[in-house]
């Protein structure tokens, strides 16, 4: 049983007490549960299992404590199910459409008959929401959109919940003597923000052992399919997983064939055909004579071509460069020298600058930039100028304190509905790294939102523009901005585009990156980690700067310091 099982009852609780309105100090005490589970290093069920004292635990009480036993005991949960017995089954899940919370939910229940998506759907449609509570036609248009993304969205999981169990399943097929390669291919080999399914290739002399091993495996709901060379489970939370074993002879032309893209397979296969070859999952053939299949550099030669990176594998123009000897080359982790995005303490941030300067040297790191948020951010506790001014004077004691690491002083300013700047240039100027970003006021129109972000940048203290369009992976529309314009504007001024590499924004994605550097922009990568434990996702943010074709030049945070502060300049 993970934590995050166990959070996910407390936060569905909390949602149905909501939509009931219920008394908010209980709503919260489930959802406060909810964040410490997770938050939680240990495993909880371990530490039921051992008798260990629950209610120890911030957050969690009596009546928490025996729900968190009765859940690792039985694997369900009486309130719960009760609860749901209360209400339509259809009501919960219009929470998950973006802009509709418990409140209104519960509006559109009572007042217009709604208790499923479909009648959602069907009622926006009707005209018959907007007579509601002070809501405008437009409403009903942005509910329909949000429907409409939630459905695309429905049955895909982010790319780091598909590392989680891709990394979990590996470590539990790993004791099988006679496994002998494992390797998770599709979307997730290819770092897509979001899979579909897992499809894991193995090389195994007996594959009815791991087959046997691998449908026993814990958090599985659904045995879909048990062969001898292919078996299918489905997760609790629908995660399909498909592992499949292949022989070694074929493992190369296998893993080219389920790492995909489809669109990249058919293209190979076009260029294949040309040539006079056949490919497919065993290997490639001229008339019966198998050519290649063992590797897959041995398959892409066989086609003339070099070994392309999976992120490339989209046919977007890979097999044309790889063909003129033109593929990037690729930016690495390693090639990572700091990081220029991070909070403490001193606003929503766990750990302190020093903890967070102690993490980033650990990393082997040059330097990193401690930029709390600014006074709007309410939520976060942002800080005033003078918040700020005694901020950064910390973060120069530890900058000194500490060798080896370069601790540089900076800010996530907010960039407010008009396009001005949340703090003063008075303090700007005595920030190192400046971030100006947008966290408020989402839905403004095109045109309005494009010219506030220019207006933003064009301030001459801003150096660097977090998350450009505001999306959440699955959670949140990118906003409405003409992107190419604020591009051209952060060239002009010399401001610097982040890729926010926290697996829930990739912000900038994948095309717009490719799209920044072809405009010639300046990239950065950035964690924005709110603990110390974030400063790794750096290698997510990676994954979307290969699949946006970007190589070490483009990327600033590459460069050692004093390159670096020239290079962020304006
Ligand atoms: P996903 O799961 O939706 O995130 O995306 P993929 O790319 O993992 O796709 P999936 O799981 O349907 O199939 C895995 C790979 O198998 C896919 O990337 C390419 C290959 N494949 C699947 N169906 C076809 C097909 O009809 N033709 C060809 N050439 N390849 C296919
Ligand atoms: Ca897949
Ligand atoms: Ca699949």
């Amino acid at each position: 049983m993970e934590n995050k099982k166990i959070a996910q009852y407390f936060t569905e609780i909390a949602d149905l007490l909501d939509i009931m309105g219920e008394n908010p100090f209980r709503i919260r005490s489930y959802r406060n549960g909810a964040r410490t589970v997770e938050d939680l290093p240990e495993n909880l069920a371990g530490l039921v299992r051992e008798g260990g004292d629950l209610t120890r635990l911030p957050g969690i009480g009596e009546s928490l404590a025996e729900k968190i036993r009765e859940i690792v005991e039985t694997g369900k949960l009486k309130f719960l199910d009760e609860l749901k017995k209360k209400l339509p089954v259809g009501l919960p899940e219009l929470l998950r459409i973006e802009g509709i919370g418990p409140k209104k939910a519960k509006l559109f229940y009572e007042k217009a008959g709604v208790d499923s998506i479909q009648s959602l759907e069907k009622a926006a449609k009707d005209g018959r929401l907007h007579n509601l509570f002070r809501m405008g036609d437009k409403t009903e248009d942005n509910i329909l959109r949000a429907i409409k993304n939630y459905q695309k969205g429905a049955g895909r999981f982010r790319l780091d919940v598909g590392f989680t169990y891709a990394g979990s399943i590996t470590e539990y097929l790993k004791p099988v003597k006679e496994l002998k390669d494992l390797i998770p291919a599709g979307s997730l080999r290819r770092r897509r923000e979001t899979i579909g399914d897992l499809d894991i290739l193995a090389i195994c002399k007996s594959s009815s052992i791991l087959m046997n091993r691998f449908v026993k495996y814990e958090d599985a709901e659904d045995i879909l399919a048990h062969g001898t060379t292919k078996s299918s489970l489905r997760l609790s939370n629908g995660l399909q997983v498909d592992v499949r074993v292949m022989g070694a002879q074929q493992f190369g032309s296998a893993l080219l064939y389920f790492t995909g893209s489809k669109s990249h397979n058919i293209a190979l296969r076009t260029r294949a055909q040309e040539m006079g070859l056949k490919v497919n999952e065993y290997g490639i053939f001229r008339g019966k004579k198998r050519i290649a299949g063992k590797t897959e550099e041995e398959c892409y030669h066989s086609l003339g071509l070099p070994w392309i990176p999976p992120e490339l594998r989209e046919n977007r123009g890979e097999i044309e460069a790889a063909a003129k000897g033109k593929l990037p080359r690729l930016i690495e982790l390693g090639e990572i020298r700091g990081d220029l995005h991070a909070h403490t303490r001193a606003t929503d941030g766990k750990n302190s600058i020093e903890e967070m300067a102690r993490a980033a040297r650990k990393l082997g790191y040059a330097y990193i930039a401690i930029t709390d948020h600014s006074k709007a951010v309410k939520v976060a506790g942002g800080l005033d100028e003078q918040a700020l001014a005694k901020h950064l004077k910390k973060i120069e004691k530890v900058n000194e304190k500490l060798s080896g690491i370069r601790v540089l002083k900076g800010v996530e300013v907010d960039i407010l509905g008009d396009g001005t700047m949340d703090l003063n240039d008075d303090i700007l100027k005595e920030c190192e790294v400046v971030i100006a970003a947008v966290h408020y006021h989402f839905n403004l129109p095109e045109k309005e939102m494009t010219k506030r972000i220019i207006r933003g940048i064009s301030n001459r203290y801003v150096n660097i523009l977090a998350h450009p369009t505001g999306r959440l992976i699955l959670e949140r529309e990118p906003y409405r901005v003409n992107l190419e314009e604020v591009i051209k504007v952060a060239v002009n001024e010399g401001v610097v585009l982040e890729i926010n590499a926290h697996p829930a924004r990739l912000d900038l994605n994948d095309i717009h990156s490719r799209m920044a550097k072809e405009m010639g922009a300046k990239l950065v990568i950035n964690t924005d980690a709110h603990a110390i434990s974030q400063l790794g996702l750096m290698r997510y943010g990676i994954f979307t700067a290969r699949r946006g074709w970007l190589e070490k030049e483009d990327v600033i945070n590459t460069n050692p310091v004093k390159k670096l502060m020239g290079l962020i300049s304006r």
